[in-house]
């Protein structure tokens, strides 16, 4: 009995001391920023897979003149904003619309880019009108702007609504004619489309819920954060460099600025293009598997002893605590730790941690 409690408590020792680690790296003036991850011209990877972008030039400029640094998660616009909400991200930067609903949830920074909602068919398709697409599929955004209005009209013209996570995905959708239409930003599809993606945007003159992008945090929290970013956007408001930027992604000839190369979509293209990614994951991949043997095989040594334990009572504790783990999907568990818990207790918990 007197080695299982040495155990259990050496166990313990080391999960508070791993925990304490955590606290400390968290803690440091580094924010984590949110963004998604194909949003040209504002979110997107240059050729040499480093993010670049509107956003990120504003972000970058700022960070720098503010004296902050930041690490960026890429992501979809949809887990972005939960990143955000559910505070595994301190802020977000992604052409995100200000919106009544999002300011519930979320303070918005001094708004930085006028924007508004257009619809897009395929060139050459016969739609002309909204009334057309009586019966047809639009292809949406999850979690977008431009998802909420085209709801907001789907029962009026009777489509049919299928999503997707970013936008490449989306407009190739309608450009293989599986949709068609689709719902989003003007100036991301008018992008897009300069840069020859086969569509057609068909109220350029006439946007809907034409607003305003910003950089948000979660609401009333990363005050500084959120005063950082204002007070270094008035700056570069001021001196010209935002004008700077805005000139080189939306002055350029559109074909200096298209991004990654996407005439490599064979699998040996994709795995070279994302390499750096890909070896990160395999290898947070591998030390989590043996970190997990280990802490696994002395988890279970102890349940195991426990189990054959000649009080009845400690033998209980090892079954009940066998069958609650079997019973739990773990990846359900990660997720919850990850996701859930970090809006329980207030502060983040990192993904190999989870
Ligand atoms: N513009 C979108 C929105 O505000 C965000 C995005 O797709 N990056 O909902």
């Amino acid at each position: 009995m007197k080695k299982i409690w040495i155990i259990l408590t050496t166990l313990a020792v080391s999960f508070i001391a791993m925990a304490s680690v955590t606290t400390v790296s968290a803690a440091k003036p580094n924010y984590i920023i949110a963004t998604d991850a194909t949003y040209p011209p504002f979110d997107f990877q240059d050729s040499n897979n480093q993010y670049t972008g509107i956003d990120q030039e504003i972000l970058k400029t700022i960070a720098k003149r503010e004296g902050f640094t930041y690490t960026l998660k890429p992501m979809s616009f949809n887990a972005a904003t939960q990143s955000v909400t559910s505070g595994q991200a301190d802020g977000i930067i992604a052409g995100m619309s200000i919106t009544d609903e999002r300011k519930e949830v979320f303070d918005f920074g001094t708004p930085y880019y006028k924007s508004g909602i257009a619809w897009a068919v395929k060139k050459g398709s016969n739609i002309k009108s909204l009334s057309d697409l009586k019966g047809k599929t639009v292809a949406l955004k999850t979690g977008t702007a431009g998802a909420d209005y085209a709801l907001s009209i789907q029962k009026q013209y009777g489509f049919k609504v299928t999503y997707f996570n970013d936008s490449d995905t989306l407009y190739n959708d309608v450009v293989n004619d599986n949709a068609q239409a689709t719902f989003g930003d003007l100036p991301v599809l008018q992008y897009s489309i300069k840069n020859g993606t086969k569509l057609k945007v068909m109220n350029a003159k006439s946007p809907y819920e034409s607003g305003w992008y910003g950089f948000a945090v979660k609401k009333g929290q990363n005050k500084q954060l959120l005063a950082s970013f204002n007070k270094g956007y008035a700056a570069i408001k001021k001196d010209g460099t935002y004008d700077k930027i805005i000139k080189k992604y939306l002055g350029a000839p559109a074909s200096d600025f298209t991004g990654k190369k996407s005439d490599n979509n064979s699998v040996l293209g994709i795995l070279k293009a994302n390499n750096g990614a890909f070896m990160r994951g395999l290898w947070q991949t591998l030390l989590l598997t043996i970190l997990g043997i280990i802490l696994a095989s002395i988890w279970g040594v102890i349940l195991g002893v426990m189990g054959v334990s000649q009080n009845s009572a400690v033998r209980g504790l090892s079954t009940t605590l066998i069958y609650i783990f079997r019973g739990l999907p773990l990846m359900v568990l990660a997720f919850f730790i990850y996701i859930g818990l970090p809006g329980v207790i207030g502060t983040k918990i990192p993904a190999f941690t989870a």
